[in-house]
């Protein structure tokens, strides 16, 4: 199974990143990310074995992160790959700190595949085919957060589907 670690936006966020990808998405065409599936990415763990991936589940179940909050306030571009996201500016100290404290543990676990650099970002919009230089007006969003949650990643009829596995208790 194909797994990450990543923040799940609560409802009213979830519908201002869904308008910010309508937004994007009428400019610059591409895959628009349904509502559904917008998430931050803390960890992408590949493919595990399915037994691994249930204890990773148990892990998750008992692992509580500190609660925080996460300042959007610009739009990015991952040029290769044709991606629009929002994000922030600075770096997010808390993130990286939880990012950082995650891979100790995954790591700990066997799972490999830490990357060199995290940018946190929220994917809008995949295989945009040219990227404008111009950028709208900035976000101006705040994401609560109080948990983690382990995801499943597959593909049906081409497109990129998630499934929820485990969740971390609420800070
Ligand atoms: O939507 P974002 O950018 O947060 O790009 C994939 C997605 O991230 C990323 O993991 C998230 C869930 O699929 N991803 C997929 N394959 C990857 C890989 N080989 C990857 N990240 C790093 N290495």
């Amino acid at each position: 199974m194909r797994l990450f670690l990543a923040l799940m936006p609560p409802p009213v966020l979830r519908r201002r990143l869904g308008e910010l990808a309508d937004r994007a998405h009428a400019r610059l065409g591409g895959r628009r990310v349904p509502d559904d599936s917008l998430h931050l990415t803390l960890a992408f763990l590949g493919e595990v074995p399915q037994a691994q991936g249930e204890a990773l589940a148990r892990w998750l179940e008992t692992r509580e992160i500190p609660a925080g909050e996460w300042r959007l306030d610009a739009w990015g571009a991952f040029r290769r790959p044709g991606i629009v996201w929002v994000g922030s500016r600075a770096p997010d100290r808390a993130l990286a700190e939880l990012q950082a404290a995650l891979w100790n543990e995954l790591e700990q676990q066997g799972i490999a595949g830490r990357p060199s650099r995290f940018i946190p970002h929220v994917t809008l919009l995949r295989r945009v085919p040219r990227l404008e230089r111009a950028k709208p007006s900035p976000p101006d969003l705040v994401w609560p957060y109080r948990r983690v949650a382990l995801l499943r990643s597959f593909t049906d009829r081409d497109r990129a589907r998630y499934q929820i596995l485990a969740r971390s208790p609420l800070a």
